[in-house]
């Protein structure tokens, strides 16, 4: 009995090791032409499968806003694509970021989803700026029925890796980002969500 136990812990451990070994061949830099790295190809296209393409957030109303809508992500090298349409706005331009916590459960104020994202400590700027928080995505603009088309590029919020907005909160807010610190003078939160892994 104790010997088949040992057993057990033994291919245990041999199992446990070669998925650590797994993961880290998927972390080595891609295309290196190395042929080593090339025999665990079955390995690593397994494992860079774990690579998040795709991501989506549902923005609900904060408040009684009404502003919703659905906005997705998609991953183009090191760019995302940013897609979608809001409803419920006023007419004109809204700050809309990308703030540190995938958290809503303050429906009233969205205060629970924290400042905007900003691991590199930088100061609150536009999209294209040299220095900005990762979370700043500038304005959106609604028309005057109240809806925002949004198609944007982004080269600085990610899907994965330490900068990765995954799991973090989107919120559109109630008037204009001024591009002033600490935040740009948005004003309220009018509709967020969490930004989740999509297919
Ligand atoms: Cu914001
Ligand atoms: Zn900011």
């Amino acid at each position: 009995m104790i010997r088949l136990t040992l057993c057990f812990v033994v291919g245990g451990l041999l199992a446990f090791t070669g998925c650590d070994r797994g993961e880290a061949g998927a972390a080595a830099p891609n295309g290196d032409g190395n042929a080593e790295a090339r025999t665990a190809a079955g390995r690593d296209a397994a494992a860079g499968k774990m690579q998040v393409e795709h991501a989506v957030c549902a923005l609900s109303p904060i408040g009684e806003s009404g502003v919703s809508g659905t906005i997705e992500f998609a991953r183009d090298g090191d760019r995302i694509h940013v897609t979608g349409k809001i409803t419920g706005l006023d007419p004109g331009k809204h700050g809309f970021h990308v703030h540190q916590f995938g958290d809503l459960t303050n429906r009233e104020t969205g205060k629970s989803a924290g400042g905007h994202f900003n691991p590199t400590d930088q100061p609150h700027g536009r999209r294209d700026a040299d220095e900005r928080h990762v979370g700043d995505l500038g304005n959106i603009t609604a028309n005057e029925d109240g809806v925002a088309e949004v198609d944007i590029t982004d080269d600085v919020i990610r899907l994965n890796g330490p900068h990765s907005i995954i799991g973090r909160a989107l919120i559109v807010h109630a008037m204009e980002d001024q591009f002033t610190q600490p935040t740009g003078d948005a004003g309220s939160r009018v509709a967020g969500g969490v930004i989740g892994v999509a297919k």
